[in-house]
């Protein structure tokens, strides 16, 4: 029997590294294509991260930046049809199988399978976006593997708001110390820990190194395989080379227990 019954996984920066060269070149070109000036460089999509959601982020550069539309246009509107452009430019990147998973990703889907262990999906992106990764990464059926897929606008207030994963885990028909969940930033992890989910590993990438995950109880550089080990960056790994479900098992009775 193992300690808890199902893992949430958060997808963007944490199954895959899709930001940088996956959802910021597909907003560039949906401006291109509406013939907007507007770039979004590796360093200021950083900064434009700290907004979940691609159609708050278009919102958000646009007041950052005091650009005001022809008061005759709808701005609801356009930034939706904007939005639209863009995931169908990042769908396509995602059917060239551009975005592999990142390490231990897979292997811990497998593990969690042959455990019995339930798989699930909490993220900000949009719905398609998900089912279009996994489709696309070598492993037919994968998204056969997710009992639930929450995504973007399923809840009304998108990460660092709980919405996310409390329509999870209702979905689910678990309680939060039933799950532990894998996320990427500190929007993931304030939402998962706001949801009172407290079994919680974030594996960093480089746009989320250095960010304040709270009470996070391993915060680790990648999940590992065991050519490629994990490091510890908080709390620790009890001397495995890498993120495993015998370890995620010990951290969740550490924190049920803490
Ligand atoms: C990351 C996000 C998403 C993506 C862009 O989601 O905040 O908005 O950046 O995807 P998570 P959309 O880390 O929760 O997976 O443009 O479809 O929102
Ligand atoms: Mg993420």
């Amino acid at each position: 029997m193992h300690g808890f019954k199902a893992l949430i996984f958060d997808v963007d920066g944490t199954v895959a590294d899709t930001e940088r060269d996956g959802h910021r070149p597909a907003f560039n070109a949906a401006f291109a294509e509406a013939g907007l000036d507007w770039r979004w460089d590796p360093e200021l999509y950083g900064e434009l991260l700290a907004v979940t959601g691609g159609k708050e982020r278009i919102r958000y550069f646009m007041d950052r930046f005091d650009i005001a539309l022809d008061p005759a246009v709808d701005l609801d509107a356009f930034v939706a049809r904007l939005h639209r452009d863009k995931t169908r430019h990042y769908l396509a990147l995602l059917r060239e199988g551009a975005i592999p998973l990142r390490p231990g990703v897979l292997r811990l889907w497998r593990e969690a399978r042959a455990a019995g262990i339930r798989l699930a999906i909490a993220t900000t992106t949009t719905p398609e976006n998900v089912v279009e990764l996994l489709a696309n990464v070598g492993v037919p059926g994968l998204p056969d593997w997710f009992d639930v897929i929450a995504a973007g606008d399923v809840v009304p207030l998108k990460k660092p708001a709980p919405d996310i994963f409390d329509f999870a885990l209702e979905r689910l028909g678990l309680a939060p110390e039933d799950c532990v969940v894998i996320e990427d930033s500190d929007n993931g992890a304030r939402s998962a820990l706001a949801a009172g989910i407290r079994a919680l590993v974030v594996t960093v990438n480089g746009y989320t190194a250095g960010q304040d995950f709270g009470a996070a109880a391993l915060v680790v550089d990648q999940l590992g395989e065991p050519e490629v080990p994990s490091k510890a960056l908080v709390g620790d790994l009890d001397d495995r080379p890498l993120v495993d479900l015998a370890g995620l098992e010990r951290l969740h009775r550490q924190v049920q227990a803490g």
